[in-house]
């Protein structure tokens, strides 16, 4: 592991969040930096007067393999395939890959915390953050909340210090090439999904494994406990295990479960109900999930009790997640558009016992959709399907014949057009849920641009 970057010569692949901070900061430490993207000069624009300040080598439009000649690293964004030719032929070279997440746990002075999984991430970074920041109130410290959710620490590492708290949310993609892990390290579950890039299943955990790989026995290590994936990993946990679910914990283990209502915890010293469900104001199951990972974290990293307890009171959902939008019509509008696998679209489904008009579509990610129809049939009044995977889908709902069918299914080329066509649709009573379970690249930057527009579509209905 290379901690002195001066005089080190890194390609840097794909020049947006992850690129730049990588930039800046291997740049400010002496490295030999070049940024490069398929993108164009012309299309980078913005990018290169961001980053004016500092002289770096661009290569953009393609990604030649000549960059890789006399390099020391290679370093990822995540969202770059490992299946580019440029990255297959650096690995045959033997170049070391980094990436932002590596390089910032390499030199934070301050207590990390890392938590990945296929759904509730973000959710419960967020969480952790609000719980974190109440802790932190009235101090000199400060709470860092970032990763995969949106900001990369890489940015503020210069600004924090050792009795400091950082919150990383941290993604597959960069856990492939990660060799360290965090002083606390969260896997809330592991379900189908990305499977286009990581292919099989086992590949996938392998590289979510990989939170906890490089942990010692002085750590922590949170586990869904009814998730049979993640749950797998206890035998290799090298720090203190606690778990979260509704399903029993053996007699000698500690963490939280819900039972009637009440959020229950057991630590070193007993059990004991920390609250109540009545002050979570998030939906579904899936979040009371989120919520209690949420506080083993918090707990694990110290934080008081009172502060877990008024932080998860005081929150009240992330963007794009289960999103309320507005009632109009009598009927409520919620916006899911993080629902990028149909795994997700299913634990948004489950959160309401209103019937529900459901707006799926996307880009598909070549993950089954077979478990979703299912639920669909026994939940969804109306399908309302667009963009790209609409064909896949639908093939997928046909397993069961249209005159057994419990709802109906309409089709739209883009997702302004689904809009209109649920609003003629949807009736008094009703939710309607975009939760596509496919990504949205096939119409939108990324999920946040696809949720703003819907937003923006639904308020204006009138
Ligand atoms: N690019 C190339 N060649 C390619 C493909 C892309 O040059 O073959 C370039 C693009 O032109 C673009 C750049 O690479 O300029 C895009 O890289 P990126 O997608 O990694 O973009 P960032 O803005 O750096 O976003 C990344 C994360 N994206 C991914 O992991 C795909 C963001 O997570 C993260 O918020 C951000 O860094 C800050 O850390 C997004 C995500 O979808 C939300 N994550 C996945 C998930 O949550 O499921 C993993």
């Amino acid at each position: 592991m290379v901690n002195n970057w001066k005089g080190k010569r890194i390609v840097i692949i794909g020049a947006a969040r992850q690129g730049q901070a990588a930039a800046r900061f291997l740049f400010q430490n002496g490295a030999i930096v070049t940024l490069n993207d398929q993108r164009s000069s012309n299309d980078l624009r913005v990018t290169q007067a961001t980053l004016k300040d500092i002289p770096i080598n661009w290569v953009l439009g393609s990604h030649p393999l000549e960059l890789l000649d006399g390099i020391d690293f290679l370093c990822l964004s995540g969202g770059i395939p490992l299946t580019l030719p440029i990255i297959v032929e650096a690995i045959k070279r033997g170049i070391p890959l980094i990436n932002d997440t590596q390089v910032f746990m390499q030199v934070v002075p301050c207590r990390t915390i890392g938590i990945t999984g296929s759904a509730g991430k973000t959710t419960t970074t967020s969480i952790v953050g609000q719980i974190a920041h109440n802790a932190f109130s009235g101090s000199q410290n400060h709470v860092w909340v970032g990763g995969n959710i949106g900001d990369p620490l890489l940015n503020h590492i210069n600004k924090m210090q050792p009795d400091d708290l950082a919150i990383l949310e941290i993604s597959s993609f960069q856990l492939e090439q990660m060799t360290l892990s965090p002083d606390i390290a969260a896997i809330l579950n592991i379900t189908p999904n990305h499977l286009d890039r990581h292919i099989t299943m086992q590949a996938y955990t392998t590289a979510k494994s990989r939170l906890l790989e490089f942990q010692d026995q002085n750590t922590f290590t949170i586990l869904g406990r009814d998730d049979p994936f993640a749950w797998n990993l206890k035998d290799k946990v090298h720090g203190k295990l606690l778990s979260f679910g509704f399903s029993k914990m053996d007699d000698k283990s500690l963490g939280m479960t819900v039972s009637n209502g009440k959020y229950i915890l057991r630590n070193t010293s007993g059990e004991k109900v920390l609250f109540d469900q009545s002050i979570v104001h998030l939906r579904g199951e899936h979040n009371q999930l989120n919520v209690m990972a949420a506080c083993l974290i918090a707990i694990a990293a110290g934080l008081q009790e009172e502060a877990v307890v008024t932080g998860i009171q005081e929150f009240r959902g992330v963007a794009h997640r289960l999103e309320y939008v507005r009632s109009w019509g009598g009927v409520d509008w919620y916006n899911d558009s993080i629902a990028t696998a149909p795994e997700r679209s299913m634990a948004a489904i489950r959160s309401f016992e209103q019937p529900i008009v459901l707006m799926l579509g996307g880009r598909d990610k070549d993950l089954p959709w077979e478990s979703l129809a299912e639920l669909i049939q026994e939940r969804v009044r109306q399908v309302v399907l667009f963009g790209e995977a609409a064909e896949i889908i639908e093939h997928a709902l046909s397993q069961i014949p249209e005159n057994l069918r419990h709802y109906s299914i309409q089709r739209c080329k883009g997702l302004k057009e689904a809009v209109f066509c649920v609003a003629s649709l949807a009736k008094p009573g009703d939710v309607v849920l975009l939760s596509p379970g496919g990504t949205s690249f096939d119409e939108f930057r990324d999920f946040e641009e696809r949720g703003e527009r819907f937003h923006q579509w639904v308020q204006e209905l009138s």
